[in-house]
């Protein structure tokens, strides 16, 4: 992914300080969440275009990750999930190690799949679907060949 737009920190207090320490260690090892690791999506802001940084949880599977669209089981997806919607090239940091991905929404048997593999990287998301009627958006990142 290459963008040459500033960089606007999210408005979450949580992610934003997340990213910081992320930056400043150039590695998402300083990060966690309950002891469980997390990676940080660098994407393209939907409408405004700017860089945005958006820390999920690390769930990864034979060099293919999750992102989970949970946002704590809330009843709308987090603003995030439209960015990828509109332009699903991201850059994903984990660990010291960033590499452009491409993000798929995915559904059906590929959906339950990778639920139960995000679910056992982080045990919350299955209480976060029972908090709400909106099914949790599952976008898979595959490595740009
Ligand atoms: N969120 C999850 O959904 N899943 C996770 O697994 C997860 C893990 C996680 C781990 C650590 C951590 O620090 C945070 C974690 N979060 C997780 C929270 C996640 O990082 C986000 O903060 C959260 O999901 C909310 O995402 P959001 O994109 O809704 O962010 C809000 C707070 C935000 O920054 N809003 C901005 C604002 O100004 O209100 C706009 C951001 C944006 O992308 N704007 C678009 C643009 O064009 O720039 C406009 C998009 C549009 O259509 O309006």
């Amino acid at each position: 992914m290459t963008t040459n737009d500033e960089y606007v920190p999210s408005t979450s207090d949580f992610a934003r300080g997340h990213v910081e320490q992320i930056l400043e260690a150039g590695s998402t090892d300083v990060a966690d969440v309950m002891g469980l690791k997390v990676v940080v999506l660098t994407m393209t802001g939907a409408k405004s275009g700017k860089i945005r940084k958006t820390p999920v949880m690390r769930v990864e599977h034979d060099g293919v990750y999750a992102a989970v669209a949970s946002l704590g089981g809330a009843p709308k997806n987090p603003v995030w999930y439209y960015n990828l919607k509109a332009d699903p090239n991201v850059n994903l940091l984990d660990g010291d190690v960033a590499k452009d991905y491409v993000a798929r929404e995915i559904e059906g048997a590929e959906y339950d799949e990778w639920w139960v593999r995000s679910v056992a990287a982080y045990p919350p998301y299955e209480e976060y679907q029972t908090k709400t009627d909106r099914k949790i958006p599952l976008f898979l990142l595959e490595p740009v060949a």
